[in-house]
């Protein structure tokens, strides 16, 4: 036995109960009380919830973008997921003309490999099919353990968006392989005839930014891809849904019987598309933009009925000279905001104040995302998994800076934002990675989690 921590009130999707846990060699080997404790270390976390560790399946890390580069590398990006409770995050490499899936995700992979700090996996984005010489590639990725691919409905003039036929082959084969695609739904030509409009008016603020790309417009693509999935009856996830309008379309479906997953992200659920109003409007820039009330509150009450599946960040974080680039003009603003250290800490805080179960915060931020993507050894605390756990004092008061996150980026849309209740420690198979706002891991530490496919 390495370790035991006892005593601790043990958070499943499902129960909540007391009881104490043995680790060796990474995994959780019993669950009991008065386990024996033959040399190990000894945790006491009485008054404390144990967690599985959070699953952020959506990160983009040291992303070439707008003009730049995400300013989270695999080691900052995530040495700040670790501090936040999160034991594993699902990156995005991305896929070029030209080049194949497991050429993009083996290189990916010789910069990952030597600087994470908790687990990491990888949906491939697909921008081209190469003649169809892609398509050829899914069953050998999927057999090295990549079981999602991406596409993007938008940045079509950035030669990332695919078209409607791209995205069927994409959906049918991935079936085919036992994988799944996930999908970002916007719809370009009304992005850009709107982007056309305002500046010729002189309409430059933030504020463009979501009128340019308001609900409509992210409704059109996410109901076209529901539809397209529906008629080839392949899976699909639609990545950070956020209006109201689309996320109908796709939890109709859902009731329906279609093999159809939705995830949302925090900003979605805090904030509305008022902040981009404000002075530092441009740091709250992210596509799709954050919606009006009637979507937020759309999103919660799919959260509290079980129709939303996930919930992810989409970290992507960007300097503030950077966001800075688009002052005077919306469409220079790069894309993204810092989220993977907040996730957890946001919606468990959400939980202690009632505005749902700490049972669904598991669901949404651990649980199902290891089933939907095949991360057979994690997602709960149960004996055989690996030892991902997070020790959460449900009575520390916290209040989110720039100065106390992780990250390499210098500012935080969560800026000033009071959580109830904090993680107070992070172990990654069994190693302490984070204690009590610092980060004791090792980069390089984290491995390539191999997933399993759905056949
Ligand atoms: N949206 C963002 O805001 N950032 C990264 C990519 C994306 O789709
Ligand atoms: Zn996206
Ligand atoms: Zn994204």
């Amino acid at each position: 036995m390495d370790l035991i921590i006892k005593n601790g009130m043990i958070i499943t999707s499902s129960e909540a109960y007391v009881a104490d846990i043995a680790i060796k060699d990474g995994k959780i080997i019993a669950i009991g009380t008065d386990l024996e404790e033959k040399g190990a270390k000894v945790v006491d976390a009485k008054g404390k919830m144990i967690l599985p560790g959070a699953i952020d399946v959506h990160t983009h890390l040291a992303m070439p973008f707008g003009g730049t580069v995400s300013s989270d590398s695999y080691l900052s990006g995530t040495r700040a997921a670790a501090c936040g409770g999160v034991t594993t995050v699902f990156d995005y490499p991305m896929q070029r003309k030209g080049s194949g899936i497991l050429e993009t995700v083996k290189g990916r992979r010789e910069m990952a490999d030597t600087e994470v700090c908790v687990d990491y996996a990888f949906h491939c984005i697909i921008t081209d099919l190469n003649d169809g010489k892609i398509l050829d590639e899914f069953e050998e990725a999927v057999n090295y353990g990549i079981t999602s691919f991406k596409c993007f409905f938008v940045y079509k003039k950035e030669g990332m968006m695919v078209d409607d036929a791209t995205f069927t082959k994409i959906l049918l084969k991935a079936k085919e392989t036992g994988a799944i695609t996930n999908l970002h739904a916007e719809n370009p030509d009304l992005i850009d005839l709107n982007i056309e409009k305002f500046l010729k008016e002189g309409k430059t603020s933030a504020w463009y930014h979501y009128l340019s790309r308001p609900e409509y417009v992210e409704a059109e693509a996410d109901k076209r891809a529901v539809h397209i999935a529906k008629s080839v009856d392949a899976p699909l996830y639609i990545v950070h849904m956020a209006d109201k309008e689309g996320l109908e379309a796709a939890v109709e479906a859902k009731m329906d019987g279609h093999d159809i997953y939705i995830e949302t992200c925090p900003q979605y659920l805090e904030f509305t598309s008022e902040v981009y109003k404000r002075e530092d409007g441009r740091n709250f820039v992210c596509s799709p933009p954050i919606k009006g009330q009637e979507s937020q509150d759309a999103l919660w009450k799919a959260i509290n009925t079980g129709a939303i599946d996930t919930v992810a960040t989409d970290h992507c974080p960007f300097q503030s000279y950077e966001k800075d680039w688009g002052k005077d003009d919306f469409t220079k603003i790069p894309n993204g905001c810092a989220g993977v250290e907040n996730l957890y800490p946001y919606m468990l805080s959400k939980a202690n104040e009632g505005k749902l179960s700490f049972n669904r915060v598991v669901e949404l931020c651990s649980t199902n995302p290891a089933k939907i993507f095949g991360c057979a050894q994690k997602g709960s605390i149960t004996v055989g998994k690996d030892a991902d756990i997070v020790i959460y004092d449900p009575e520390k008061e916290f209040t989110i800076s720039v100065d106390n996150m992780h990250s390499d980026y210098d500012h935080t849309i969560w800026e000033g934002k009071k959580l109830k209740g904090y993680p107070v420690q992070t172990y990654v198979r069994g190693a302490l990675v984070y204690d009590n706002g610092d980060f004791v891991g090792t980069p390089g530490f984290g491995k390539f989690v191999k997933r399993v496919g759905r056949k």
